[in-house]
C-alpha cells in the first residue's frame, strides 16, 4: 500500500460545471490537462437537484481520454450501476447515507462489473458510517459542501474528517484514496493537502470560471495549487 504522502495529486473536473454548449471541445481540454472526469448524477431526491443523465455520460465518454468516475447523489443507487458499467465508467462512488442495509452486496456488484468502488461521506455524515467496508474502497470522497449545487461555501471541520480517514488508512494499510469534492480551489488547497487529500474534485471554485479560456485556467489550477501545497505537477 502506498503511503498517502506519496500518492500524487489528480484532479477531476467536475462535469456538472461545463458550458453544455460547448462540451466536446471542453473536454478536449479536460482530456490534455486533468486525470479523470467526474460524473455527478442526482435524481431530485437523495440531492435536491437533477444535473447529468447517463445519456449525456455516455455522450462524453465517447471524447474522454482519462478515466470517468460516477458520483450517485440518488435515493436507490442499484438502479444505474448496469448502465453506468455499460458505458464504461471506470469508478462507482456511492454514498454511504443510501447503501447501509446492503452495502456489502452492492460494493461486490460494482466490482463484478469491473468497475472501481467509491464511497461518498455528507458533511454531516462520520467515517464510522463506513468502517465495516472500507478495506474494499478504492476512493472514500469526503464532500466539503453539501450535495446538489455548485458554488456553495468551503465547510472548514470537514479537514478533520479527511485526517481522520488518512490515518485509519495508515493504520490499518486500506488502499483507498482521498477525494473531496466541493468549494476546492485556491483558498482550500492548502489545508486539505495538508489533511491527506490527494484527488480534487474541479468546480466553479479552482478551474471553471466564467469568461477565462478553460485551456488557460487548467494551467492556472495547477499553477496555484503548486503555490498553495509546494507540490511541483
Ligand atoms: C455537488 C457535486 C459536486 C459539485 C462541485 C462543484 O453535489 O457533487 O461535484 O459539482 O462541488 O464545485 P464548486 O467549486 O462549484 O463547489
Ligand atoms: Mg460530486
Amino acid at each position: 500500500m502506498e503511503s498517502t504522502i506519496d500518492i500524487k495529486p489528480m484532479f477531476s473536473p467536475s462535469l456538472m460545471c461545463l458550458d453544455f454548449l460547448e462540451i466536446r471541445n471542453q473536454i478536449k481540454v479536460l482530456n490534455k490537462h486533468c486525470d479523470m472526469l467526474h460524473a455527478d448524477i442526482m435524481d431530485g431526491h437523495f440531492a435536491k437537484n437533477i444535473t447529468l443523465s447517463v445519456d449525456l455520460i455516455q455522450a462524453i465518454q465517447s471524447v474522454a481520454e482519462i478515466p470517468m468516475e460516477a458520483h450517485l447523489m440518488v435515493t436507490d443507487p442499484d438502479d444505474y450501476l448496469d448502465a453506468l458499467a455499460k458505458i464504461g465508467v471506470a469508478a462507482i462512488s456511492l454514498h454511504a447515507e443510501t447503501i447501509q442495509t446492503y452495502s456489502y452486496r452492492i460494493i461486490r456488484r460494482i466490482k463484478d462489473l469491473g468497475c472501481k468502488v467509491g464511497i461518498v461521506l455528507c458533511p454531516a455524515t462520520p467515517l464510522s458510517l463506513a468502517d465495516w467496508y472500507l478495506d474494499q474502497i478504492d476512493i472514500v470522497t469526503i464532500m466539503t459542501v453539501e450535495v446538489g449545487y455548485s458554488g456553495q461555501k468551503f465547510i472548514p471541520r470537514m479537514t478533520g474528517k479527511i485526517a481522520e480517514a488518512a490515518q485509519l488508512r495508515a493504520e490499518k494499510g486500506y488502499h483507498y484514496v482521498i477525494q473531496v469534492d466541493g468549494a476546492i480551489g485556491p483558498q482550500t488547497y492548502r489545508s486539505l493537502y495538508a489533511a491527506g487529500a490527494r484527488a480534487f474534485v474541479m468546480g466553479t471554485s479552482g478551474l471553471f470560471r466564467p469568461g477565462v479560456d478553460l485551456n488557460d485556467s487548467c494551467l492556472t489550477m495547477k499553477k496555484e495549487f503548486t503555490e498553495a501545497t509546494g507540490v511541483a505537477l
